[in-house]
């Protein structure tokens, strides 16, 4: 049977006459039924990455790319007159990840599979994922996001565990969903919920009792851990991610005739940030329980386990307090103690001890020294770890530090996002690069074809006006095709700076008042999440929605400048943001964003970057050359030596600084109270004045110069399109397959099916 028979029998009725939800549950059958005609074997030594987050996504699609009966079903509906993109809305986006560490485990996952390599994620079923974001009187509100639907991607399974608490033991249960990799094998996401879990406790919003730990472990990813119970909730959900882990991987690799204290020869646990750092002290523990020395069981243990680094910003690290560890999980705190104190034994240096002289657990010390690898996310990122906060276990261990770069799967942000670039590029180069993305590189001949030129500058076109018809019908939000598409996508974060992004958008609304036209309107679009306990950080939303109307409302300047937010930035609305982008906003402070991956999804979109020399965008820069990126600020050198000197005063910027005052006093001027809150818009104010710990104003008039230079250049359409062509050619290097390469040479070293 060709698919397109399976999928007529799978549906109730004619296709033209279905619904789409029936088309829907059709294709979920079909792609079920032609799932099971592929196996695939394990491998001895298999890959586990555990990840309190997966921000997967929507699957729909993507699995029928990945099996390679994309075309056929989408030409099949388009032909009953049905949509494809409307049939995706019947499925709820599973939101189970924050931003950049989670979507990274996703993109991981599809390259694992695609490149036949045996490896599955393991993490929780979060019923609810992360918050969904609606603004009410121009502020963030969270309300609860429940995304698993009785019929969907998620399969519950007959595997339980049992994890044992100090004053309690949990019934988990296993859900699976499968990974199925681009004409590869399938592996499984295995994601564990408690069986007492009651999605009843909920209050109003995304509140419930926090104490009440049967019920609420797997309802919420991450709860605010701005306080005490949040802290203990987030302790219980990583031991119980961990334990169930760790009795599966055990009871996987004794099937396969592992003795335990070669482990390490069947399973490679990738730590993915240092949330899942209790599976080292869960194994050893597990491990001693079946009759191994402790000696032994560390030293297996030790080579079992790597561990990535997101960040290295303080505040993000995870320190516990022991006493903490203890209440929940004492059994594990007698293990730490044992580490620490083999640590004490060997090291006279304080600042690689595992509990520090608060009695707190700093989780990373427990993967540097218990793990056998250690990598950074970016090149710049990896030397700062190795030089600066991590130079002590650098000095210790510098065989185990490595650089990985990450990188993004094109399946989704690139095939699935734009089929129309998708297909451009394989009339004009062949589909090599489907399998080999450096094969994007050959592009750059066609750098002074002004009829490929014209048809990239059509395709964004194209994009542009679809996310117009999108924003239209799903937002009621008004966008002109004609204007520069200027988008920032991004949690929101202070080091990410989207405050001196609106402090431009103010000074560019003043400018216009003043007389100063621009020669094209400009359209500049946020997409962007608060943790709900972060007030700044909403504070900045709640700005940016101020101005947004306040310059809508205003005629004058209206029909040149336009600001967006839009609602509840996810997976799906990225996909459809990112093939319209003309200019892609990468402008953290140097040497805070560890490497950032939105920058590679726009630049493979054909966007050009503005952004400082930080993450990622080093390596961008260096591969597209200075013509091709707008690049700005302080490097990360200055950067980290003005805080080292701790000399950085803003209120002298404020004081000396005509524009940077202007734009920052007009927060609270008397037309942006009438639209906004007071206490609100004055905290953020004074925030900037007397602490701008992310150091905006320094990198400021360099910001609005750089813009200008890039908004001007936008209108020699020719050079622009060839600025598009460079960055798209040269994207190859950031596919998810070339990093999950890398780590399979370096670090897992699995057998390639
Ligand atoms: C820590 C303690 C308590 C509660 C929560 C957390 C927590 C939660 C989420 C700490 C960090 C995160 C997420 C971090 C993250 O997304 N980092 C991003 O990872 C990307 C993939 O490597 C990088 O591209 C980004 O630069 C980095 O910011």
């Amino acid at each position: 049977m060709n698919i397109c028979e399976i999928l007529k029998k799978n549906l109730p009725q004619e296709i033209s006459k279905c619904s789409n939800e029936e088309i829907y549950l059709g294709l979920l059958e079909t792609i079920k039924e032609v799932r099971k005609t592929k196996k695939c074997r394990d491998t001895k030594k298999k890959l586990y990455y555990i990840s309190a987050e997966f921000l997967l996504g929507r699957l729909l699609s993507n699995n029928l790319i990945n099996l390679g009966i994309y075309n056929d079903i989408n030409e099949l509906l388009k032909k009953n007159g049905k949509n494809l993109s409307e049939i995706e809305e019947e499925e709820n986006e599973p939101s189970l990840g924050n931003g950049g560490l989670g979507r990274l485990a996703a993109c991981f996952l599809d390259s694992v599979a695609t490149l036949g390599l045996c490896g599955d994620g393991i993490g929780l079923c979060y019923h609810y994922g992360l918050f969904k974001q609606v603004f009410k009187e121009n502020m963030q509100a969270e309300e609860p996001n429940p995304w698993i639907q009785e019929h969907g991607f998620l399969k519950r399974t007959n595997t339980l565990y049992k994890v044992k608490f100090n004053n309690n033991v949990l019934k988990s249960r296993m859900y699976d969903i499968d990974v199925i990799g681009y004409g590869g094998r399938i592996n499984t996401l295995h994601l564990f919920d408690v069986e007492s879990i009651d999605e009843k406790i909920l209050n109003d919003g995304i509140n419930y009792d926090k104490e009440n730990i049967e019920q609420n472990l797997t309802l919420f990813l991450y709860p605010d851990d701005s306080d005490e119970k949040g802290k203990y909730l987030r302790i219980y959900q990583e031991y119980f991610m961990v334990s169930n882990a760790a009795q599966l991987i055990l009871e996987e690799c004794v099937k396969k005739g592992c003795k335990l204290y070669d482990l390490h020869e069947y399973a490679v646990i990738q730590i993915n940030d240092t949330h899942p750092t209790m599976i080292i002290p869960e194994l050893i523990r597990l491990l001693m329980n079946n009759g191994i020395d402790i000696d032994t069981a560390i030293d297996t243990v030790t080579k079992t386990c790597a561990y990535t680094n997101h960040t290295i910003l303080s505040e993000a690290l995870e320190k516990w307090p022991i006493d903490y560890l203890k209440d929940i999980v004492p059994e594990i705190v007698g293990i730490i103690e044992i580490l620490d104190d083999r640590v004490r034994r060997k090291y006279q240096d304080s600042s690689v001890y595992i509990i520090d002289k608060h009695e707190c657990v700093n989780m990373a010390h427990i993967d540097i020294h218990y793990g056998f690898s250690i990598n950074g996310v970016a090149e710049l990122h990896t030397e700062i770890l190795k030089n600066s906060e991590l130079n002590h276990f650098y000095k210790i261990y510098p065989d185990k530090f490595s650089n990985k770069t990450n990188g993004i799967t094109f399946r989704r942000w690139l095939y699935k996002c734009n089929p129309q670039l998708t297909d451009f590029i394989k009339q004009l180069i062949g589909d090599e690069f489907y399998r080999n993305p450096d094969k994007l590189l050959s592009l750059i001949k066609y750098v002074d074809d002004d009829d490929v030129l014209m048809r990239l500058d059509e395709i964004k076109s194209e994009k542009k006006r679809e996310l117009k018809a999108f924003l239209k019908n799903s937002h009621d939000i008004w966008i002109d095709e004609n204007s520069i598409f200027d988008i920032q996508i991004k949690r929101l974060h202070e080091y990410k700076r989207q405050q001196m992004n609106v402090l431009y958008l103010i000074h560019k609304y003043l400018e216009i008042k003043k007389g100063n036209i621009p020669a094209r309107p400009i359209t500049a679009i946020f997409g962007a999440k608060a943790a709900p306990a972060y007030r700044i950080a909403k504070d900045i939303i709640h700005l940016i929605l101020c101005i947004s109307k306040l310059i809508s409302d205003d005629k004058e300047v209206s029909p040149y400048l336009k600001v967006i937010m839009t609602e509840n930035y996810n997976v799906s609305l990225a996909e459809r943001l990112i093939p319209a982008c003309d200019i892609s906003e990468q402008i953290s402070l140097a040497s805070k964003e560890a490497s950032g991956t939105g920058n590679m999804k726009l630049m493979l979109n054909g966007a050009v970057t503005i952004g400082t020399e930080d993450g990622a965008n080093v390596e961008i820069h260096r591969l597209v050359g200075d013509d091709n990126i707008y690049i700005f600020g302080d490097n990360s050198d200055t950067v980290i030596n003005r805080y080292k000197s701790g000399s950085y005063n803003a209120r002298e910027y404020y004081e000396n600084n005509k524009e940077i005052k202007e734009a920052v006093d007009f927060i609270t001027c008397d037309k942006m109270l009438s639209y906004g809150n007071n206490e609100c818009l004055n905290r953020l104010k004074n925030e900037l004045i007397n602490k701008d710990w992310f150091m905006t104003f320094p990198d400021f008039t360099e910001y609005t110069i750089t813009k200008e230079k890039a908004f001007s250049d936008y209108e020699n359409r020719r050079k622009w399109t060839q600025k598009m062509l460079i960055n798209i050619a040269n994207a190859g290097y950031f596919s998810s397959d070339r990093t999950i390469m890398e780590y399979n040479n370096d670090i897992w070293k699995l057998e390639q099916m």
